[in-house]
């Protein structure tokens, strides 16, 4: 068994309560600005940001400290296209003949179809797969723990961090997705998690007029 070993907490800070109330109500501010955003600019948006925000996510709490996520960042406009093309044809047998009529009424209000143009014009797509396993020293499978809930931390962490500095996402779920691992040439211990959709928001961008519940609706303190 490997002994623990333990160091001072770095780096906490304690604020006194105005400030600490300050703060959590700035930030709540901050971050009920994100909009999930359909309609991109082309602009570039340079890498060290988004090499910054992907360092955010990699801080996410993780089972048994595992970080079972990867993160591939699609730039290319090749790999972009090949990415959109086979997304839309999973998104147009989804909307044509897999999705159960619910489904399709649930998402009426957010007015999504089958075409997804921004794959191509957004600057980046980063693709974020789950590690079912990882390699074990000794060539084997080494088990990870919590690997979904793991993987969600980290991507809604890269979510906010990249809000947080001024971009647009767009969280798409093509389903199934196993074509990401084909053309992004990634092992078959990775599970493809979600397609996040990074970039400048069109000028024009408009989104659902859709609302988010109460605070009441969804929180109960006992
Ligand atoms: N993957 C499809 C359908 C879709 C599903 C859910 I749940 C959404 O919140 C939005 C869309 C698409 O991307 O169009």
């Amino acid at each position: 068994m490997t002994e623990p070993r333990f160091i001072p907490l770095p780096a906490y800070r304690r604020y006194p309560e105005e400030e600490m109330a300050r703060r959590a109500s700035e930030f709540y501010e901050e971050v009920r600005r994100r909009r999930t955003v359909r309609h991109y600019s082309d602009r570039p948006v340079s890498r060290a940001v988004i090499e910054d925000c992907l360092r955010a996510a990699g801080t996410a709490p993780s089972g048994a400290n595992r970080q079972p996520w990867h993160f591939v960042v699609v730039a290319e406009p090749e790999v972009k296209r090949r990415i959109r093309e086979a997304a839309e044809q999973e998104e147009r047998e989804f909307y044509r003949h897999r999705a159960p009529g619910d489904w399709l009424e649930a998402l009426a209000p957010l007015g999504t179809d089958e075409h997804k143009p921004f794959l191509e014009t957004a600057p980046y797509l980063i693709a974020v797969f789950a590690e079912r396993y990882g390699a074990a020293p000794d060539g084997g499978r080494e088990q990870n723990y919590y690997v979904t809930e793991s993987v969600g931390l980290a991507t809604g962490l890269l979510i906010t961090a990249l809000h947080h500095a001024g971009l647009a996402t767009l969280t798409h779920t093509p389903s199934p997705m196993g074509f990401l691992n084909e053309i992004l040439g990634r092992p078959p211990n990775e599970r493809p998690f979600l397609l996040l959709v990074v970039g400048y928001p069109a000028d024009d961008a408009v989104v659902p007029d859709i609302s988010r519940k109460p605070l009441e609706e969804f929180a109960t303190f006992v």
